[in-house]
Parts: C-alpha cells; structure tokens; sequence
C-alpha cells in the first residue's frame, strides 16, 4: 500500500513517518541513499505492520542545513519559521546566533529570537546587550521563562512549522514540552550536559500544535557550517547589507580593504555594526577555504 506522509523523526538512517491516514511507520529509504530530513513530505509503501519504504521526496519549500568543506548536515525541511533560542544561562554565542540567521534568510524563513530563563535575573541584562544588535535589524525577540510560562510564544507559532535551534541546554526541549505536553522531550541539567559532553535531544522531530502548525525540537549545535552559501547568497543574508548593493565605488569590491567601500564606511559611521561586518568576512572566508580544500589547492 502506498501513501503520502510527513517525516516526523530522523534518526541516522531510519525515519519516522506519520502518513496522511494517522499511521505511523518506521521507514528506511529505498536506495543506499538517504538524504531526508525531518519536516519532509514523502512517499511511502508499507511493508510490514508498522514499517515502510520511503520511495519519493515531494519537492521542499525550504531545507535548513549546516555544512563544513566535506559534509552536509540537513536539520529539517518546509519550516516556514526559525525560532533561534537562547538563555540568560549558560551564555550564548552571538556568531551562532548570526550563522543562524544567514542560513535561515537564505531561505526566506521567519526568524524570530526567544530569550528564555528570564526568572534567572542574574544573566538577563547581559543577554539582552548582546541581543541588541539583532533587536536594531529588526529582528523579534520575545522574553519568557519556559519553567515558568511559555504561552506568550504559542500565538507565534499557530499556523506555522516551526524550528527550534539553538545551542545546547537553552531550553528548546523545555519550550517544546511546556507547549505540547503530550511531546514528553527529554531535558536535563546543563551540569549533567557538561559532564557527559552530549546533548540532551540527539535528533529532530515534529510535534503537532493543537492549534495547527507544528514545533520541530532539534539537537544542540556547537558549530554552523555556512559553506553551501556563496559569496553572494552570504551577503544578501545580511539584511542590513542590503541598502548599500552596488554602491562600493568597485563593482567587485570585497568590502575587505578596498578604497570607497560603502559597507566599510557605513561601519565605520556607526550605521551598521562593525561586528556583523567582521562576521560576514570570517564566514566568507571559511567558504572560500573549504572550497579550496575540496578542489584541492
Ligand atoms: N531556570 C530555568 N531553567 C530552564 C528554563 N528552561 C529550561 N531550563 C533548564 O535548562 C536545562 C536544559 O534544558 P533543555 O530543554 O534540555 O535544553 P535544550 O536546548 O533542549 O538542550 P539540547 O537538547 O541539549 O540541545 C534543563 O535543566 C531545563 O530545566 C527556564 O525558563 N528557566
Ligand atoms: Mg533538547
Ligand atoms: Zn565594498
């Protein structure tokens, strides 16, 4: 029998698949290659109680991923919104934060910020200094404790698929249980994390809303390989670069140490942050290494 269904967990090589009519199927792909990710439309053939084949991949609206010079890692598929969490403990990377807004920009997602553990006051002015750059662009940043209340995110998500993403032990599995009850993710203690050096969620997976929508809980990230975006898509997912395309004296400029650069100028009239400049940079860097590395020179 076949049928279409979501992807609903990715585990290595084995899926979860929750067709159209409510079944549930273990499912491996046909083919030695197994390139799915959680949030996937899919086909499959039952073939066995409980289990099945994935035979095609309906086209993606959107597909988050991280990559270095040698490998992609796919995070999930037809998100229409990335909730990037982070805590007033333990401290957050704001590059992290960065690379994952260009990824998420690069593919026309929803981007919103939670800043969870605000009953943890200790680390709430730091967190929000360094939040400030990204509350400047633009971007929402919605406050909350998850142990607490996490409602003021339910009206955010309703209708949409959202991801949570984050470094490990901001809480995206709290969040995910204090929403959907019925999800019973695990969490557990930072110092434990620390201890073990292994994250609490070790693969993604979709939870319905009752509302409509859906949360997809992903794994805890240290690093996020921005290498499949070139010079360009790179540039245009900083969204404040965007008013001054093509105003460099250079048609080519760099934006490295070219005379008339627009960019440069405007970081250094304070219009926009020297910081994210310097990001752009280091991460366009990475690509072109990783590039070489590959090519091999
Ligand atoms: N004080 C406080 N602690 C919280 C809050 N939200 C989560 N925590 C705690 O933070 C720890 C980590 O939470 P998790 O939900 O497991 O974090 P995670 O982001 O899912 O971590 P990974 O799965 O490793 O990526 C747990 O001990 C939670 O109880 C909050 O709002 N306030
Ligand atoms: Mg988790
Ligand atoms: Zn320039």
């Amino acid at each position: 029998m076949k049928s279409f269904g979501t992807l609903i967990a990715a585990f290595g090589r084995q899926y979860e698949v929750r067709s159209d009519n409510g079944d549930v199927l273990l499912c491996v792909p046909r083919g030695k290659k197994s390139l799915f990710a959680c949030g996937d439309r899919v086909q499959v053939a039952t073939s066995g109680p409980g289990q099945g084949v994935i035979e095609k991949l309906v086209e993606r609206r959107s597909l988050l991923y991280r990559s270095d010079a040698w490998r992609q890692k796919l995070i999930a598929a037809n998100a229409t919104q990335v909730v990037l969490v982070v805590a007033t403990e333990p401290s957050f990377s704001d590059e992290f934060l960065s690379r994952c807004i260009c990824a998420a920009e690069s593919q026309h997602l929803k981007i919103l910020i939670v800043l969870n553990k605000t009953d943890i006051v200790a680390g709430l002015d730091g967190a929000r200094a360094q939040l400030a750059t990204f509350a400047a662009l633009g971007y929402p940043i919605l406050e909350l404790s998850a142990l607490d209340n996490a409602e003021p995110l339910r009206a955010r998500l309703i209708g949409e698929t959202s991801l949570l993403v984050g470094q490990s032990g901001m809480g995206k599995s709290t969040l995910t249980n204090a929403l959907i009850p019925e999800a019973r993710a695990e969490t557990r203690e930072i110092s434990e994390v620390l201890d073990t050096g292994k994250h609490t969620t070790t693969f993604a997976r979709l939870y319905p809303l009752p509302e409509g929508g859906g949360i997809i809980d992903s794994p805890g990230m240290q690093t996020f390989g921005l290498v499949h975006l070139d010079a360009e898509a790179l540039e245009a997912s900083f969204r404040e670069f965007r008013p001054y395309a093509g105003q460099c004296r250079f048609r080519d400029c760099r934006h490295d140490a070219e005379p008339g650069c627009a960019l440069r100028e405007a970081a250094d009239a304070g219009r926009i942050d020297p910081r994210r400049l310097r990001q752009f940079l280091q991460f366009r860097s990475e690509c072109e290494t990783a590039r070489r590395q590959v090519q091999g020179w």
